[in-house]
């Protein structure tokens, strides 16, 4: 078998026998042995329509789950019974376009490992969400790019609609919570090349939609645990723990040199700051980078980490400036600078202080993307 299709749904009655349809008529000249799958959760008829096509079309197959719910789990289940060397994730609400199936496997076959249509990239669109929902997708995108490395370059992350090389799942222990398995497949798959197609997404036609606050909660915990999971993504969280945490020692020490020590302001707000920078240093040293292959003794990092910390100041009091100019408040302006900054110093410590022997750090994933638009009928 060269490709299944793998169609999570849940009460999706009116849209089974179309998608159907509009995948053969899709597939129908692209000389390619497929097949169907449906990993169904339905409490409705959807079940029995089901049934009735899986009867009568031998490229179709049902999983009916009866006590799982979870687009996710039904997607890695997909996984697991398809035959294919290649699969493509898609929707049963034909949000997505079988019309893009033929491309997809077109660039599968040619050696991609994933193949994502976009609604980010020029010529695609999200027109078939509401401006809250745009907006909300956006929140969940930007905070998964922030928390994870592997996504920060796919315009998609968050996509329902993808395709790849079976293999590249191989060594994956695929264990989502909720919806977004994209996600968990970028992060945890074994892979060098991802390709980008746009595509426009447009409002269901029939059913209802199954999206819900429980599921933005269940997506914040997926991205949690994914970061928990992954110590190269760790390493930002942990830094900034550090950073923050290096406030408070700052104002110990401030506190003891002023009012025990009785020393001068100055002097004293000067050393507070130096003792935090060391208490940073040591805690992101044995903490933060403590897997790190980098070979360089503590009289190297030290003063790099000083440099890169005092270029972090400096950059914080030139956003705010600049920002004040601009009219930002000073304390907004100054929050924006440490996040700046913050970003900055992380980006230079793994890169210089602590850097891998090997290099190891660097992404080395390829990202393309098409420039033309498929328009959903
Ligand atoms: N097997 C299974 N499929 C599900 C489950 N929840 C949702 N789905 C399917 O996953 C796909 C995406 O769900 P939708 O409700 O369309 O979510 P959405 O596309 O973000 O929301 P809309 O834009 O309103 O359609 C559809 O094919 C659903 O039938 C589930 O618990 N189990
Ligand atoms: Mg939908």
């Amino acid at each position: 078998m060269d490709l299944s299709i793998v169609i999570p749904s849940y009460n999706e009655r009116d849209n089974i026998r179309p998608i159907v349809s509009r995948i053969h008529e899709a597939l129908r000249d692209a000389f390619v042995d497929y097949d169907i799958w449906f990993i169904d959760d339905s409490t409705d008829e959807t079940v029995d329509v089901l049934q009735e096509v899986e009867q009568v079309d031998e490229r179709v197959h049902v999983h009916h789950r009866n006590d799982a719910r979870g687009l996710a789990s039904a997607v890695v289940d997909g996984f697991e019974l398809a035959r294919g060397t290649y699969v493509i994730v898609m929707d049963a609400d034909l949000q997505h376009p079988p019309e893009l199936l033929p491309n997809i496997y077109k660039h599968l076959k040619d050696g991609t490992d994933i193949v994502i249509p976009s609604r980010f990239v020029h010529g695609g669109s999200d027109g078939g969400l509401g401006p809250f929902r745009k907006f909300v997708s956006w929140i969940a995108r930007v905070m998964g790019q922030i928390a994870l490395r592997r996504l920060r370059k796919i315009s998609d992350c968050t996509s329902g609609f993808f395709g790849l090389r079976k293999e590249i799942l191989k060594n994956a222990d695929l264990d989502p919570i909720g919806w977004k398995i994209l996600i968990e497949v970028l992060v945890k798959g074994t892979y060098k090349t991802v390709h980008e197609i746009p595509y426009e997404f447009l409002a269901r036609d029939a059913g209802e939609s199954k999206m819900s606050l429980r599921e933005q909660w269940n997506y914040f915990r997926h991205l949690l645990r994914l970061v928990s999971q992954s110590p190269s993504d760790r390493r930002f969280i942990l830094f900034c723990v550090i950073g923050a945490s290096g406030v408070v020692v700052n104002m110990i020490a401030l506190a003891v040199l002023k009012y025990l020590v009785h020393m001068n302001d100055v002097v004293a707000s000067v050393i507070a700051s130096l003792v935090a920078m060391a208490s940073n240093y040591i805690w992101n040293d044995q903490i933060t980078w403590r897997q790190t292959t980098s070979d360089r003794s503590w009289n190297v990092k030290l003063p790099l980490f000083v440099a890169i910390s005092l270029v972090g100041i400096a950059i914080t009091t030139l956003v705010m400036r600049g920002l004040r100019d601009l009219h930002v408040p000073v304390l907004i302006g100054q929050a924006v600078g440490i996040l700046i900054s913050t970003v900055w110093s992380y980006t230079m410590n793994n890169r210089l202080t602590w850097r891998d022997r090997d290099g190891a750090t660097r992404d080395d994933v390829i990202v393309t993307r098409e420039e033309q638009s498929v328009r959903s009928v």
